[in-house]
């Protein structure tokens, strides 16, 4: 009976110690001074599809966008300085919010991956909020925020964002997350 609770003990420590594998991660911008959460990143695989989500929190939208997954983190795209390779990286898409509606949120497949497999995530988002330039919400700039005389998309505020983890290294704060590919889910 002792033996049974020690591995019943045994095996909930286990289990608290395997990390969360579909939690939603924050998508963090550094703000120029104060870093905030921009959005989530959230992941999920289908048996055959490992999926990565990135959605931005209101007022901001994404700009760009830039995902990777990698088998191996010296896999990634990097310059020479050790910063990632935005432009190397598997996704890219580079949002007109000028003559669409905002967007809010991408998801990207990647294959060859089963679950379990531990897998590197980054993501890259330019992110924007239109909402002090356009104070009436009929988007059109009516606020001229950076006092140029002009009304246009230059009002608008821009930060850069990245996934919640650990630094590449290079001279960017550009990020990557280590996790594991979820177990399926139809
Ligand atoms: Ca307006
Ligand atoms: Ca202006």
């Amino acid at each position: 009976m002792k033996k049974l609770m020690v591995l019943a003990v045994a095996a909930l420590l286990v289990g608290l110690m395997v990390p969360a594998m579909c939690g939603a991660v924050d998508l963090i911008s550094d703000g120029r001074d104060t870093a905030f959460k921009a959005g989530e990143v959230t992941f999920s695989f289908d048996g055959a599809n490992f999926t990565v989500t990135v959605s931005a929190a209101a007022p901001w939208c994404l700009k760009d966008v830039h995902i990777d997954v990698q088998k191996n983190l010296a896999d990634f795209p990097t310059l020479k300085k050790g910063n990632p390779n935005l432009k190397a990286f598997a996704y890219k898409q580079d949002f007109d919010f000028e003559v669409s509606a905002c967007t809010s949120s991408v998801s990207q497949s990647f294959t060859g991956f089963n679950a379990g497999d531990p897998v590197y995530v980054a993501v890259h988002a330019a992110i924007v909020n239109k909402t002090i330039a356009d104070s009436n919400a009929d988007g059109e700039v009516d606020v001229d925020v950076n006092g140029d005389g002009l009304l246009d998309a230059n009002d608008y505020t821009y930060e850069s964002a990245w996934i919640s983890g650990t630094p590449f290294g290079g001279k960017n704060w550009g990020m990557y997350l280590t996790t594991t590919v979820p177990a399926p889910t139809p």
